[in-house]
């Protein structure tokens, strides 16, 4: 299979098009930003605005004759048939969830570029042996719901749904039913099974750092995701009068968890930069000034490209926590843990030649951030496709792809996908 795109299907993806169905998206869930062209997202998942958008996805695929469906933790698929509708679907696509102070590209990227191949296959009247599928899939920040990727870790066989149904967000809510308000508004059936069918899948996402731009790349293609460990730790105390208790008979889980996090700190030290090491979350109660604070509660977010170093880091946190929170206690979860991993190099490789094929510079490297391809990658040859976001910057109101970085995307994502499905 040829990986150059058919001219017809290169002149169908449209620019503005795709633009303009982000700037859509970013519609549910705008924050300002410091420019008006360079406002954020706060849609997190299964919230009014998730919702909303789902509904918007929903409709666009409903008028253009694609299928849609879900399945029972609201991973929404949009379906274009093949010749051979009994394949295995080659799938695309990447979540629409976004963090409290999120930007425009971050993940919603990777959704409609799918979107625009499968709308540009039906204007070019280009027919696929195998189905391709667009999926969002839930939860993919884990910023509402601890821990992240719920909806890729599920479809993977990784977790059931009803592991997650009792997490609440911090205001209580359970994910259950946050779940089942999510599926009940989303004009979609749900049938579909789980663990997914796929027969083999490719993402496309913004870089979230430095190195394309920095490269002058315009494509990553990325060979892997580095490992990840989250943490949350809550120290416990004793309320006090912050007048009258002497410091020398508090059990003050502040000053507890400074000396907790300085350790941390200390052991997590790396002089190459390659550790990732995030204390994301930090709250304290009761939260009021003149009383001494009994409880802290706050999360770790550390990666790592190699597992050893990663296992041997991380299985050191809990000693290292024990051994600074006197006179309080503490109690330390690991909330979410995966392997570094590699993806399948044949998907690797049809995406470094699709985008040879179409003379885009472009750097071969792993992912420091996690996507849903680490699980997906589980049950099929899974692959990523990166386009350069302005100053690496991401997780933030100002990330910003421009128009053309997300049309190159989306051409090497529709050759790469062809590449896999077979054309008639
Ligand atoms: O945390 C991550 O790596 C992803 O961007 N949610
Ligand atoms: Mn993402
Ligand atoms: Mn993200």
């Amino acid at each position: 299979m040829s990986a150059a795109l058919p001219a017809t299907l290169l002149a169908s993806i449209n620019q503005d098009r795709l633009w303009q169905r982000h700037a859509d998206m970013a519609a549910h869930g705008a924050i300002p930003g410091p420019r008006p062209d360079r406002a954020g997202v706060n849609r997190a998942c299964f919230t009014a605005e998730d919702i909303a958008a789902r509904q918007m996805l929903v409709g666009w695929a409903t008028a253009r004759g694609f299928e849609v469906s879900q399945d029972a933790i609201a991973n929404l698929y949009i379906r274009r048939r093949g010749t051979e509708s009994s394949r295995a679907p080659i799938v695309t696509g990447s979540h629409m969830d976004t963090q409290p102070r999120g930007g425009r590209f971050d993940g919603i990227y990777g959704v409609l570029a799918g979107f625009e191949v499968l709308e540009a296959l039906e204007d070019a009247g280009i027919a696929t042996v195998a189905p391709v599928e667009v999926v969002a899939w839930t939860n993919e920040e884990g910023g509402r719901f601890a821990p992240g990727t719920m909806g890729s870790m599920v479809f993977a066989g990784q977790k059931s749904v009803e592991a997650f149904a009792e997490v609440r967000d911090t205001s209580g809510v359970r994910f259950a039913d946050a779940l089942a308000a999510t599926l009940a508004a989303t004009p979609a059936p749900i049938t579909r099974p789980l663990p997914g069918v796929v027969g083999g899948y490719v993402e496309a996402h913004i870089e979230q750092g430095p190195r394309l731009e920095a490269a002058g790349a315009r494509i990553g293609v990325v060979t892997g995701i580095q490992g990840m460990r989250w943490f949350e730790v809550d120290i416990t105390g004793e309320t006090a009068h912050a007048g009258t208790c002497p410091v020398g008979q508090r059990r003050d889980a502040l000053r507890s968890a400074h000396a907790v996090v300085s350790a941390l700190y200390d052991v997590t030290r790396d002089p190459e930069d390659t550790l990732r090491f995030t204390i994301g979350r930090f709250l304290v109660d009761p939260g009021s000034p003149n009383t001494v604070p009994n409880r802290v509660h706050f999360t770790i977010d550390m990666r790592h490209p190699d597992k050893a170093t990663l296992d041997r880091l991380a299985d050191a946190i809990p000693a290292t926590i024990t051994a600074a929170v006197a006179p309080c206690t503490a109690t330390v979860r690991v909330t979410n843990a995966s392997a570094p991993m590699v993806f399948d190099q044949q998907v690797v490789d049809r995406v470094e030649a699709a985008t040879k094929a179409l003379g885009l510079p472009y750097l071969v490297m792993p992912s420091g951030a996690g996507h849903d391809a680490g699980y997906v990658a589980r049950l099929a040859p899974a692959g990523m496709i990166f386009i350069p976001c302005e100053r690496g910057v991401s997780h933030n109101e100002a990330e910003f792809a421009t128009p053309q970085d997300l049309t190159n995307g989306t051409r090497v994502l529709a050759a790469t996908l062809l590449a896999m499905a077979g054309v008639v």
